[in-house]
């Protein structure tokens, strides 16, 4: 039971309510957010520190009339809850349940999709020229963070928004933090910009002082506007903003609701696009000091498991890489995942050879590939689905020059309850295309660590997908160079049906093969193909001698995907053996737990079952 949002249905009951209303219903909404994210799992700070924010500009804007786009979306929960969201909030991330993310099938107060960060300006501004175009005269507000802020599309956007002077708001909701401490020039700027009282005062002041004498001789206002000019340059260097184009306006306080509500009712009245600097406290309506934002960035819920004796792929990589750069010199760059992808153990040990170069893939690609061009080895830690940012930055920057770089892919395959902005399922597709660059997948942790010791040791372009999965640990693993290209039989059976398999498949294939011979008698053999490209045409060779019918079951995209390189081998090769492939057909996968969607895309041991007994003509 909540005082005041249980009165709120939609919007427009946001409007009737008084500034004291408006106070309560933030607190109501900060508690419903807080009860359902900790029992279910979700973010939780970056929402919580937007409450206030969404208040007032649900107040002030006439959504979805105008047009309110979030970057990255994580942070619009109370935007679900105010706008049509507030009985299904309860299902946020389940299965059938809404996303954690905001989608234009989901609501019509979600204007524009998110999920990656920094699309929130380059959007709004398509928005707005669409608008303009039909003679329109609605609003447009985009709503991003200090760390997308530091994502190239932002400033590509900003760029083209300060050139066309077309009307629209950007609110930069800066909290000094992203996933991890916001880093960069941008995030020093803007927190000399939010903690310099002397530059605060200094241009109220001179504001106050040109805005009090109107009858000021015109020579004596010119010179107010050059100090205060001067002033702006010395006091803010840069004054990145306006130099681009905006007004800049701020910093204000991002919890004071009454403020915000006045600032946007005169920006509305503004015909030039606008950057509203609004500064918000992460950890505001939970107990824990500023710091902690990052500790709780995201809860897991009630309901997760804690796996005992296990570690998951992200930490070992950090391990891994601390115990093979005793021996090796390498330089680290991850842009903004060094938490996400479990690099702590490694930067604690080798704080000069580590880079977090901010929510920029396609700068920690050519990064990367420059400090590889100058000869050191570069390890970029990055999501699978982040990849996608960054695609001709291998292809161009890395492998058409011939460089090495060691890419690891955390989050490879369905990633559960984030769902399809973070489902890591088309990284094969995409780099398959690239000549030279190695494609692997490990079968568990050990695996995992000789593919980075032989990436490193020989100085290879190559990348590594691996799932958000535990893994065995072994603190007195024994670094072993593999084979390029080399597979590995799992099992071996004089059998008819061959599995060719890689990465957390391989568990599901061993499981499905035991159901098939203790229930059917049927034998398989199952083939870890680590080696995605090239493949081991030797052993296929083999393999094909010896089974009538082979399945590919991978956790990706069927098409362009390995189970497509068997076939263009077949092909090539004129090999008329049977082939099944397994993997996600042409959809994008949903979000719920990775249980519901394996079955979802046919990759859950009985789906595989199924294939199987039907290959070999069982009923
Ligand atoms: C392209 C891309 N890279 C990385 C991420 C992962 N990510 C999600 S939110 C986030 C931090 C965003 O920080 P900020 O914009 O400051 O928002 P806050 O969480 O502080 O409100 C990151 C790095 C992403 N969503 N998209």
């Amino acid at each position: 039971m909540f005082k005041v949002l249980d009165k709120i249905n939609n919007p427009n009951d946001i409007k009737k309510l008084s500034i004291n209303e408006l106070k309560l219903l933030s607190g109501d909404v900060s508690s419903y957010i807080h009860d359902i994210v900790t029992d279910k799992g979700g973010h939780y700070s970056s929402p919580l520190g937007a409450v206030d924010l969404t208040i007032a500009l649900h107040y002030v804007y006439n959504t979805p009339i105008d047009k309110l786009i979030w970057d990255v979306g994580h942070q619009a929960y109370a935007h679900k809850i105010l706008t049509d969201r507030k009985k299904e909030f309860k299902s946020i991330r389940q299965y059938d349940g809404i996303s954690g993310f905001l989608k234009i099938d989901e609501s019509k107060y979600d204007s524009f999709g998110a999920g990656h960060a920094s699309t929130s300006i380059s959007a709004g501004l398509g928005f707005a020229h669409s608008r303009d175009k039909d003679n329109k005269n609605h609003q447009v507000v985009s709503v991003i963070g200090d760390g997308a802020m530091t994502g190239g599309l932002a400033y590509e956007g900003l760029n083209n928004l300060g050139f066309h002077k077309t009307q629209l708001t950007v609110v930069l909701n800066d909290n000094s933090y992203s996933i991890s401490e916001s880093v960069g020039a941008l995030s020093k700027y803007l927190t000399r910009i939010v903690t310099n009282p002397t530059y605060n005062k200094l241009r109220k002041d001179i504001w106050n002082l040109t805005d009090k004498i109107p009858t000021i001789s015109s020579p004596i206002k010119k010179i107010i506007k050059k100090t205060e000019g001067s002033l702006k340059a010395y006091l803010t260097p840069g004054i990145l903003f306006e130099e681009l184009g905006l007004r800049y306006i701020g910093p204000i306080d991002g919890h004071d609701i009454e403020n915000m509500i006045k600032v946007f009712e005169s920006i509305k009245k503004m015909n030039t696009p606008v950057l509203l600097h609004v500064h918000t406290n992460k950890s505001k309506g939970i107990n824990i000091g500023d710091k902690d934002a990052i500790k709780y960035y995201s809860l897991s819920g009630k309901n997760s498991t804690i796996v005992k004796d296990k570690i998951t792929y992200s930490k070992l990589l950090g391990k891994g890489l601390s115990m093979i750069g005793e021996d090796f010199s390498f330089e680290c760059v991850t842009a903004a995942m060094g938490i996400g992808t479990g690099l702590e153990e490694y930067y604690k040990k080798y704080k000069d050879r580590y880079i977090d170069v901010g929510i920029a893939e396609e700068h920690a690609l050519t990064y990367a590939a420059g400090l590889s061009a100058d000869g050191k080895m570069p390890v970029i830690a990055i999501y699978s689905t982040f990849m996608q940012r960054a695609y001709d930055c291998v292809l161009h920057d890395f492998a058409l020059q011939n460089l090495p770089g060691l890419i690891c892919m955390d989050r490879a395959g369905l990633v559960g309850n984030d769902g399809p902005t973070h489902h890591g399922v088309f990284d094969i597709n995409f780099l398959s295309s690239i000549p030279g660059l190695i494609l692997t997948a490990p079968k568990n942790g050990s695996e995992f660590l000789n593919l980075i010791y032989t990436a490193i040791k020989n100085r290879l372009l190559l990348s590594i997908r691996y799932p958000k999965d535990y893994t065995e640990i072994n603190d007195n693993h024994n670094f072993e160079e593999l084979q390029i290209g080399s597979w590995d039989y799992i099992q071996k059976n004089d059998s008819k049906i061959c599995i060719l398999t890689f990465g957390r498949m391989i568990d599901h294939s061993v499981q499905a093969s035991k159901k098939l011979t203790r229930d059917f008698n049927i034998e398989i053999t199952i083939i870890n193909c680590r080696f995605i490209k090239p493949i081991d045409e030797n052993m296929l060779k083999k393999l094909v001698n010896n089974h009538d019918t082979f399945i590919t079951i991978e956790e990706g995209m069927l098409r362009g995907g390995f189970g497509s390189s068997i076939l263009e081998y077949f092909s090539k090769n004129n090999i008329s053996n049977t082939l099944k492939m397994i993997g996600i057909d042409d959809n994008f996968s949903k979000h719920g737990s990775n249980s519901e969607l394996f079955k979802d895309e046919g990759l859950d041991v009985d789906s595989i079952v199924n294939v199987i007994k039907e290959s070999a003509n069982v009923k």
